[in-house]
């Protein structure tokens, strides 16, 4: 397949999108045998089905590398109880919070789990995404999160998608073992991680290192777990205090630190030193309202790759646009427009360990999207619009 006419946003390594004018890019089977100009376009390319872009923009497809897509239940009862007066304290006793998803998660069926998750996804494909990371972490037991995790495989195999998953079963302390949070690290989550991973179900593995959930040394038992194992690790870190996650992410080198509205200069060198990418959320700032702002300033000074994603969950940040994810980074966090698409493509694949794409260059993933828009910045400033013209994955038309 040759696309040409192309205002290409290659977003390889230099800044300004890596923007080519007149560009074209030729792909076999599922990769990217060329890019360059229109004029360049190699003869043996010319056979192939042709898809004329008409000036149209293409970027590499979108990454959303942060979600906790797949859920039972909503919590829409509690956005209404908290904005007729009620407070956390109030909604929390009602039964609210991550509890009650767990709740609603391991009441129902793998099947029907898979219905609802499949309507969230739908609406990340029809933006142009076409690799997604997907978390377990509303189980909290190993039927459960086996449950969770099965259902993000089949998530992939339903649909023109590419899922990594990531074990989160340090999410949340279940209310069974409320008063023995380290028996529940121990007894329950490390285990479940091992069966999960027996199975082929874990790409990485996560946590939630914050006062509400689980300190650093809870969590760093699961991450010498999750190495021992040679699996990659990533942390909510630092999202409503500074524990010091961002520097235990650091410390494993993990692959990314994600929310990170508390973290500081010191956490920032350590990441830039270990390579671990921070992934901004304003999906949940803004759900949440929050006033403390990640340090957008200090990851650039440090050289920090930012990458955006939606955090989809059904609590902090029911969103299921990336789009509007690019948009809020800017408007709320001042992250620029080219800062915001590199972080929904390149940025977004490196926090989940992959080189093979969030680029259009030679060799990369033939994951593409068309938008009709006339620049890249018109991605993140258009709030609610969804400019697609056509996504491709694995090299088709999807
Ligand atoms: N941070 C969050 O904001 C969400 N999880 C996390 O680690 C909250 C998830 C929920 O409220 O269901
Ligand atoms: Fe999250």
């Amino acid at each position: 397949m040759l696309l040409t006419n192309a205002k290409l946003a290659t977003m390889d390594s230099s800044l300004t999108y890596g923007l080519l004018e007149d560009g074209a890019v030729w792909l076999e089977g599922e990769s990217i045998s060329w890019v360059g100009k229109s004029s360049d376009t190699p003869a043996r390319a010319k056979s192939d089905a042709i898809i004329d872009c008409e000036g149209r923009l293409v970027t590499p497809g979108l990454v959303d590398c942060h979600t906790h897509i797949v859920f039972g239940g909503n919590r829409a009862n509690e956005f209404e109880m908290r904005l007729n007066g009620a407070s956390y304290e109030e909604v929390a006793r009602a039964g609210g919070g991550i509890v009650s998803t767990v709740s609603a998660t391991r009441a129902a069926s793998e099947a029907s789990l898979l219905v609802d998750a499949l309507k969230r996804v739908d609406a990340l494909i029809g933006e142009g995404v076409t690799t997604i990371e997907i978390k377990s972490g509303y189980g909290l037991d190993t039927s459960a999160e086996l449950k969770m995790l099965r259902v993000a495989r089949e998530i992939a195999s339903q649909r023109m998608i590419d899922v990594k998953t990531s074990f989160l079963g340090a999410h949340a302390v279940p209310a069974e073992f409320s008063d023995r949070p380290d028996h529940y690290i121990d007894k329950i989550c490390i285990p479940a991680l091992n069966a999960a991973h027996r199975e082929g179900l874990v790409d990485a593995v996560d946590g939630f290192c914050e006062g509400i959930a689980f300190q650093p040394e809870q969590i760093r038992r699961i991450f010498e777990n999750a190495t021992s194992m040679g699996l990659a690790v990533k942390l909510h870190a630092e999202q409503l205090s500074n524990l010091g996650a961002a520097q235990l992410a650091a410390e494993f080198s993990a692959l990314s630190a994600d929310h990170l509205e508390y973290a500081n200069d010191v956490d920032a060198a350590a990441m830039a030193d270990a390579g671990t990418i921070a992934v901004i959320l304003p999906g949940a700032y803004y759900t949440l309202r929050e006033t403390k702002q990640p340090p957008i300033d200090t990851f650039r000074k440090h050289k920090v790759a930012m990458a955006l994603a939606t955090d989809c969950n059904p609590g902090s940040s029911p969103i299921t646009s990336l789009l509007l994810t690019m948009n809020m980074a800017c408007t709320l966090f001042s992250m620029t427009p080219e800062e915001a698409l590199r972080g929904a493509t390149k940025n977004g694949a490196l926090a989940l360990g992959l080189k093979d794409r969030g680029a259009i260059a030679e060799g990369a993933r033939a994951d593409l999207a068309i938008w009709d828009v006339e620049t890249p910045a018109e991605l993140s400033y258009r709030i609610g619009f969804n400019p697609l013209h056509k996504r491709i994955y694995a090299g088709a038309v999807a």
